[in-house]
């Protein structure tokens, strides 16, 4: 299977539940390697171009105020069928849908609220890397 990388945002409510490490001890658990991080404030315009694809969806306007309601940490995260495994540990969007054991499961409070953003395909994860990562900030983890 391909290495691959993907694209995660632990989101304004785990940061503040302080889970960083928990988040980040499940990546690792997964086989999943962090190749790149950063902890950001996000700015409206960059959270509104982020979720530029969702802009017509109901839930825009507050998705937009939470994800700049306090900082963030993002990541790349890089291993064998990365961006599906990234979903799989994240669980799903509900929390209340989320299997046992999953990020979402263990950290979400709510469908608005929900501990983690993970790169959704090939195209996404590529465009959401460059668009928070330059080239020279992705470090080679093999060695
Ligand atoms: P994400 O992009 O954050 O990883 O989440 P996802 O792929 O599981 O879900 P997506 O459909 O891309 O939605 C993006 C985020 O918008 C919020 N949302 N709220 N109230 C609602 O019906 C609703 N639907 C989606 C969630 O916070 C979701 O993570
Ligand atoms: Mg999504």
């Amino acid at each position: 299977m391909a290495i691959e990388r993907t694209f995660s945002i632990i989101k304004p409510d785990a940061v503040a539940k302080n889970v960083i490490g928990e988040i980040y001890s499940r990546f690792e658990k997964s086989g999943l390697r962090i190749v790149a991080a950063k902890m950001v404030h996000l700015t409206q315009a960059q959270a509104e171009g982020f979720y530029a694809v969702h802009k017509e969806r109901p839930f825009f306007k507050d998705l937009v105020s939470f994800m700049i309601s306090g900082p963030v940490m993002m990541q790349v995260l890089e291993g064998e069928n990365a961006i599906a495994l990234n979903r799989e540990i994240m669980g799903a969007t509900n929390p209340k849908d989320a299997a046992l054991g999953t990020i979402r499961a263990d950290f979400a409070s709510s469908i608005d609220e929900n501990a983690v953003h993970g790169s959704d395909g090939q195209d996404t994860a590529k465009e959401e890397i460059a668009f928070f990562f330059s080239d020279n900030e992705l470090c080679a983890r093999t060695r």
